[in-house]
């Protein structure tokens, strides 16, 4: 009996500590391609499909109003931004190897007609509080594709917040 009371009080401890461990685990896994950093939570990231250009007879009549004279096609990568912390953070830029320029971008009516322009001081996650980058609305804008994006396909897309640092997420190509 003495023999079992010593072996079973580090047993049930260890235990105990590996259950803590693996809920601490499951608890830091569950957003899948979130960032391990305190605050900010990105969700939902997806992009839309599009060809990077070059198709033969597809003469884009689209008259670009922005003058963006990229040899691609554009594209843009929308998501739910969650500020899990008590101060508001801000996304002051983004990077994708996918795209020759990324910019933060607000859709707008200007009259009947629908622009975008970029936002220079960045985009407000505010505490405890969350932003959703949704098509016409914001996003972030991919300018000038190096490669198709297809659906199904994922791609990495940085994130810049002032507070929370790089943030690093997964974007996925869909077709809206
Ligand atoms: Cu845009």
């Amino acid at each position: 009996m003495i023999q079992n009371k010593n072996a079973k009080v580090p047993v049930a401890a260890t235990l105990a500590v590996f259950a803590m461990l693996a809920m601490l685990l499951i608890t830091a896994c569950a957003p899948p391609a979130s960032a391990p950093t305190a605050g900010i939570q990105a969700s939902n990231v997806w992009a839309r499909a599009a060809n990077a250009g070059g198709m033969a007879g597809d003469a884009s009549s689209d008259s670009g109003d922005s003058g963006m004279n990229m040899a691609g096609m554009n594209s843009a990568v929308y998501m739910v931004l969650s500020n899990g912390s008590a101060t508001p953070d801000r996304l002051v830029s983004a990077a994708a190897d996918v795209a020759g320029a990324v910019e933060i971008h607000e859709t707008v009516m200007d009259g009947d007609v629908m622009r975008m322009q970029q936002l220079t001081d960045g985009l407000e996650v505010p505490a405890n509080g969350q932003v959703e980058l949704k098509p016409g609305g914001l996003h972030v804008m991919l300018i000038g594709l190096t490669r198709d994006l297809n659906p199904g396909e994922t791609f990495p897309v940085t994130l810049q917040f002032e507070q929370a640092g790089a943030v690093t997420v997964e974007a996925e190509v869909r077709q809206p």
